[in-house]
Formats: structure tokens, sequence, C-alpha cells
């Protein structure tokens, strides 16, 4: 475990460190509650071992404000357990109010300081767990199982932020609506299973161009979602008016340059996209507005004929 030891006494924290090393833990020393408050913000520690009686902020006082600090995930909660010379239940109640999790005396035998770390080491895993398991769900909400992209959720959730922020910096918001050609039909004649392989090669491609248009810096922020079915978004937060365009072609020739066979897309022969791609200045709108443009754009490049873009 990786430990910090808040002691005012240095004696004390030299002889407490050279007994938690023997055990094979790793250990920092604070000498007040303000240092041990800038370590913990600096570092994470599986453990804090913390004193009592200090001079200026004791040790109740400094795991208030480190609670404090921790937010509320279960996740971000580090075991404390006060060290203390008066073994007071007074002292004990205190402690577990300021948010500590147990108490020991320094006097206490080793082999209880002991049992008392490998509780909490307990503990300490539990809780890495579950911020592994909640990292996992968090990826599974946000994303399409299929594609890897955001999902529609995701998507709408960070569009709403970024809305609010345009409006108030006054930057446009753009947003491109990308559709796959006569996906029907590849479906129909190439089977559904090499219609969803179809359809994460596109979602890879649009995420390549995302990732260098972000790259390139034409337009930072820049993202790609899975909108639904056959339908993607590419939503570009904050760039130039124009910008939208330039990636609006680089969408429909990169799909179109995969030159992936699809001897039923009319004309093509190949796996192509449409594409409404709109620039709005967000105090001139409603995001609903935006999608409502850009699928009216997405609608005109289909009946011109398909693999091209209106903006
Ligand atoms: P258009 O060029 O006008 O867009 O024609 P289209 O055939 O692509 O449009 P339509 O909306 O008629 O058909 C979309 C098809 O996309 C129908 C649906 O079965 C298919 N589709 C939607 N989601 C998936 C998916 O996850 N996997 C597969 N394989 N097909 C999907
Ligand atoms: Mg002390
Ligand atoms: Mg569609
Ligand atoms: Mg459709
Ligand atoms: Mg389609």
């Amino acid at each position: 475990m990786k430990i910090l030891l808040v002691d005012d006494s240095r004696a004390i924290a030299m002889v407490t460190t050279a007994r938690l090393e023997s055990f094979g833990h790793e250990v920092r020393h604070a000498i007040n509650g303000q240092t041990a408050i800038e370590m913990f913000q600096s570092d994470s520690f599986d453990l804090i071992l913390m004193d009592i009686e200090m001079p200026g902020m004791n040790g109740f006082e400094t795991t208030t404000r480190i609670r404090a600090l921790e937010g509320h995930e279960p996740w971000a909660w580090t075991p404390i357990i006060f060290v203390t010379a008066t073994d007071s239940d007074t002292n004990l109640v205190t402690a577990i109010e300021a948010g500590g999790d147990d108490f020991i005396s320094k006097s206490s035998p080793e082999s209880v300081l002991q049992a008392k770390m490998k509780a909490m080491t307990r503990i300490a895993a539990l809780r890495s767990r579950l911020a592994q398991a909640n990292g996992k769900l968090q990826d599974q909400a946000n994303h399409d199982g299929l594609t890897g992209l955001y999902n529609r959720r995701a998507m709408d959730l960070r569009i709403d932020t970024l809305w609010e922020t345009a409006v108030h910096a006054g930057r446009p918001f753009s947003l491109l609506m990308i559709d796959v050609d006569n996906f029907k039909k590849y479906n129909d004649h190439y089977s559904h299973q090499a219609g969803d392989e179809c359809l994460k090669a596109v979602a890879d491609c649009l995420e390549g161009v995302a990732r260098q248009v972000n790259e390139d810096k034409m337009a930072p922020g820049v993202f790609a979602a899975r909108y639904g079915g056959e339908e993607f978004a590419i939503v570009i937060p904050d760039a130039a008016p124009g910008v939208h365009v330039g990636i609006a072609m680089t969408v429909v020739e990169a799909v179109a340059g995969l030159n992936l066979p699809h001897e039923w897309n009319e004309q093509w022969g190949k796996v192509t996209v449409s594409v409404g791609a709109v620039c709005m200045a967000p105090a001139s709108g409603w995001v609903k507005e935006t999608f409502r443009i850009a699928d009216d754009l997405l609608y005109q490049a289909k009946a011109a004929g398909r693999n091209r873009f209106e903006a």
C-alpha cells in the first residue's frame, strides 16, 4: 500500500515509516495538516494514517478538509486511520465524525495496526474494483456497441453543453448528418452481418476524419457519433464558418475512397454516403433547428443523386 503518514513528530514518523516499510509498504510523511492536504491533492494514496494532536490544523480538521476534496464518488474515498496517543472514546467519536474510518492507539501492539491495515486494504481493493466497473458502465452507456463511436445519448448530452458554450461565447456551431446510401439494398444483397461490418468500416472512417481534423487544428473538439441505424453525425463545436463544408467534402471522399463494393448502390457501385452540413450562429436558433436543417440538406443530397453533400 501507498501510505500517507501524517504526524507532527519527526521521531515517531521515522520509527513508524521504518516499520511500515519493513512490511513492504510505501510511505510518504507529512509533517502537518496543510502539507498532508497538499500531498493528498497531488498524489493518490491507498491509506492515510492520521495523528490527532498537531500544531495548527489538527487531525480532525485535516480529515474534514480531505473528505471535502474527495467529492462524493465512492471510489474517490481514501481510508483514514487515526493514530493517537490518547486512547479516549471521545476522540474516537470525533474521529469518525470527521470522516475517519478507524482509530488506533499509538501504544497498541503491532499486530493490531497490521490487522486494521489489512481491513482497510480489503476496502481499498473493493473501491478500485468499483471504480473499474463504473468506468466500464460509463463506457457502455456512452458508446455504440457495434461501432464504438459515441451513441446518440452521449452525443445529445455533449451537444447540450457545447451549445450552451457556443451561445455564451457567440461562436458558431456546426453539424454534419451523414447517411449511408442505399444501405437497405446492401443488407438485402450482402447479408445483415456484412451490413454490420460495413457500418463499422464507415464508422472507423468517420472517426479517422474527426481525428485528423482535430490533429490539424482545423476545428478543436470535433467528434463523430452514431446517430442511429446507418446514420452518423459529426459535431463541430467551434470552427470558423465554412470549415464544415471542407469536412463534409472530406467525409464524402473518404467513405467513397474506402472502395467497399456495393453493386446495388445505383451508379456508384461502392459504398457511399450523403451528407447534410450546417453551420449555425447559436443565438439564431435552437439545437433542434440545427438538426432539422441538416436533415433537409441531407435529403437534398440524396435527391441530387447521393455520394455528395449539401451545405
Ligand atoms: P437512402 O440512400 O435513401 O438512405 O436509402 P437506405 O436504403 O440507406 O435507407 P433506408 O432508411 O431505407 O434503410 C436503412 C437501412 O439500414 C435499413 C436497416 O435495416 C439498415 N440498418 C439500420 N441499422 C443497421 C445495423 O445496425 N446493421 C445493419 N446491418 N443494418 C442496419
Ligand atoms: Mg502529534
Ligand atoms: Mg437513413
Ligand atoms: Mg431512412
Ligand atoms: Mg441510408
